[in-house]
């Protein structure tokens, strides 16, 4: 493989330097990391999966109007986006209990909740990704009242799309983590969606049998997560239905 510059490494990927001023390549390892990485393993195809299911997502946002840093896919592990400066939050939104909500204030996972609720995260590994008020994010100048505004919009819009899109496929989207970046065109600053939008960043729950179908399988040792990754992408019409997900060569994609 030639030689790209790599930007920045992360636990699940790497950014390389783009064909053009203004991109970059992002690149899914198979790595699974939970617990601020105190957890860790590699997991034979997630990456793939995650690229595919990312693209797919960020594909139909960008096509109903929803701005993203995201271009084209490459291949199979990669795709190309813009260059974005992100900002340093993790934009948490829920709509079912469940995970660190419901250990923090003691609600039952599963409770479905009176509207879909916002929280913010300072993303920073030495601290564990702590939760932050918007207070926080103005006082320390993370984003301005106006950007989180517009990360507050973008939010709901992207959660009525994915809720929308998962329950087509019999899947309940009960949370999802997503990041923003600021990016630059002429003189003008535009908030828009940024990282990826996977099984690994959201909790996908089927409809019927409440069963996990994303990276709690991890982080809980519940076992079969490229089964349930791979079960997702066949609901969103990504695989098709003759693709063995767990053949040795890994998921076969559809074209295009
Ligand atoms: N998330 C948060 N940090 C990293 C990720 N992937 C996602 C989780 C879950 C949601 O944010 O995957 O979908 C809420 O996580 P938690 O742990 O705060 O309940
Ligand atoms: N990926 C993050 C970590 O390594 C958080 C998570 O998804 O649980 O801690």
């Amino acid at each position: 493989m030639n030689r790209r510059r790599r930007i920045y490494e992360g636990k699940a990927k790497i950014l390389y330097e783009g064909p053009e001023p203004g991109t970059l390549v992002q690149h899914f390892k198979d790595d699974a990391t939970a617990f601020n990485a105190k957890k860790h393993d590699v997991i034979d195809g997630k990456g793939v999966l995650n690229n595919r299911i990312s693209e797919y997502i960020f594909q139909n946002l960008n096509d109903i109007g929803v701005p993203t840093h995201f271009l084209r896919r490459l291949n199979m592990r990669e795709q190309l986006i813009r260059e974005v400066e992100i900002i340093q939050l993790e934009v948490v939104v829920r709509n079912v209990a469940a995970g660190s909500l419901s250990t923090r204030l003691g609600i039952e996972e599963g409770t479905q909740l009176p509207r879909s609720i916002i929280e913010f995260y300072y993303k920073n590994d030495a601290l564990g990704d702590p939760m932050v008020s918007e207070e926080h994010i103005t006082a320390f100048g993370w984003a301005s009242p106006q950007e989180i505004d517009d990360i507050m919009s973008l939010a709901i819009r992207v959660n009525d799309f994915l809720s929308g899109l998962f329950l087509g496929a019999g899947i309940r989207l009960v949370d999802f983590k997503m990041e923003c970046g600021r990016l630059w065109e002429n003189d003008m600053v535009r908030i828009v969606v940024a990282d990826e939008i996977s099984p690994d960043s959201c909790r996908l729950w089927d409809m019927k049998t409440n069963e996990k179908m994303d990276k709690d399988r991890f982080r809980r040792d519940l076992g079969g997560l490229v089964e349930a990754y791979s079960e997702v992408a066949r609901r969103l019409g990504i695989l098709t239905e003759s693709d063995n997900p767990v053949a040795k060569s890994g998921p076969t994609l559809v074209k295009g």
